[in-house]
């Protein structure tokens, strides 16, 4: 009796000193184990008297439920401070930005494209979509012949293009590139979008940048259908402007879909009677897509017997234009703190 007494003791001695998980489990182990104190106390029963048997045998079971709970209260008290400590570390020091103020700094706030982005990651995301990064720098493959756009091909003079001086890599053109890359690293069915900035050497107007934002997105499975494409674009746009917009889908030509499309939204800036940001059409090309076409899927690995997919790259800064009714897109990139100081601050 007074040995378990003892053992219970210590343990309790030894278990206020630990301060970390896995030496509580470690002192469990040493009384409650195989060869654990308390069980060398179990093992010696077989030579005591029935009644000796009876009131230690009870005593033990007491201990032994005991050093449980104490020790389940112990693994609890060592999480939660564990968590905490993380927080503390974690945590957003906001007194940098209020000092910065302090001293008459402005603080710019999120940029707008930022805004949307993230927004659009969140919808995808919430439908089961991947969020996608890739590379700036491209090379001819993934940015033009991946996406069945041979050297030859006119559609390679459709988007202006940066070359490095080897002539073999190029600043992306488009973020189809994210595409590629993604379907030679899964298989399928998947979905995933991919948001970045690219390239192109064009004159600037009022929605023409030569540094702007792109946002694919591309689903590949079995039965995909243009039904799904039409689905996940309402989808996108009604989440992303709160209401009902115009839009329309045309029949558009890319060499890497068909069919393809083009959905343009009515000017959101004019309402539709004609200004600088629509060229006077009243409409907005905001969101080419269409069916991923066989030889694509092919240059990513998939069998295009097999699957098939919708694919779409939608005009980022356009969007963020239509959204907040910038009618240049040349203020979303002109780094000027009081246009990016409007919008949502962190
Ligand atoms: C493409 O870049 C295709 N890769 C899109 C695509 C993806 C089609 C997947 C089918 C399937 P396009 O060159 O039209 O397509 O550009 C897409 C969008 O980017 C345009 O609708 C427009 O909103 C935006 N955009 C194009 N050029 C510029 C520019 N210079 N400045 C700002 N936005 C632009």
């Amino acid at each position: 009796m007074a040995s378990i007494n003892e053992i219970l003791d210590q343990f309790k001695q030894q278990l206020a000193a630990t301060t970390k998980v896995a030496d509580v489990l470690n002192l469990k182990a040493q009384i409650l184990g195989k060869q654990g104190a308390l069980s060398e106390i179990l093992k010696g029963l077989k030579d005591a008297t029935p009644e000796q048997r009876k009131t230690l045998g009870a005593e033990a079971n007491v201990a032994k439920t005991q050093i449980e709970d104490l020790v389940g209260a112990k693994i609890t008290t060592l999480e939660a401070a564990e968590i905490n400590e993380t927080l503390l570390k974690n945590k957003a020091d906001f007194s940098l930005r209020d000092a910065v103020m302090e001293k008459g700094l402005q603080a710019a706030g999120m940029h707008p494209v930022t805004i949307v982005q993230r927004e659009i990651e969140d919808i995808f995301l919430s439908m089961g979509f991947e969020v996608l990064d890739g590379p700036h720098i491209e090379d001819e493959w993934h940015n033009f012949e991946a996406l069945n756009i041979p050297a030859t091909h006119p559609a390679r003079d459709m988007q202006d293009t940066f070359w490095f001086e080897d002539k073999k890599h190029l600043l992306r053109t488009h973020t189809s590139t994210i595409q590629v890359r993604g379907m030679k690293t899964r298989k399928p069915p998947f979905r995933f979008v991919g948001p970045g900035k690219v390239f192109r050497c064009e004159r600037t107007d009022a929605s023409h940048e030569m540094c702007f934002h792109q946002l694919e997105g591309m689903m590949v499975g079995e039965d995909v259908s243009v039904g799904h494409l039409i689905y996940f674009m309402k989808t996108l746009l009604s989440e992303i402007f709160k209401r009902d917009v115009e839009v329309r889908l045309r029949p558009g030509f890319f060499p890497f879909v068909e069919p393809g499309f083009e959905l343009d939204i009515k000017c959101l800036i004019c309402g539709g009677k004609g200004c600088s940001v629509c060229k006077q059409v009243g409409w907005v090309e905001l969101l080419p897509c269409g069916m991923v076409h066989p030889n694509v899927l092919k240059a990513g690995g998939i069998d295009p017997d097999k699957y098939n997919g919708f694919a779409f790259g939608l005009g980022l800064d356009r969007l963020v234009m239509m959204r907040y009714g910038i009618d240049d897109i040349r203020l979303i990139h002109g780094g000027d703190l009081r246009f990016n100081s409007q919008f949502k601050t962190f």
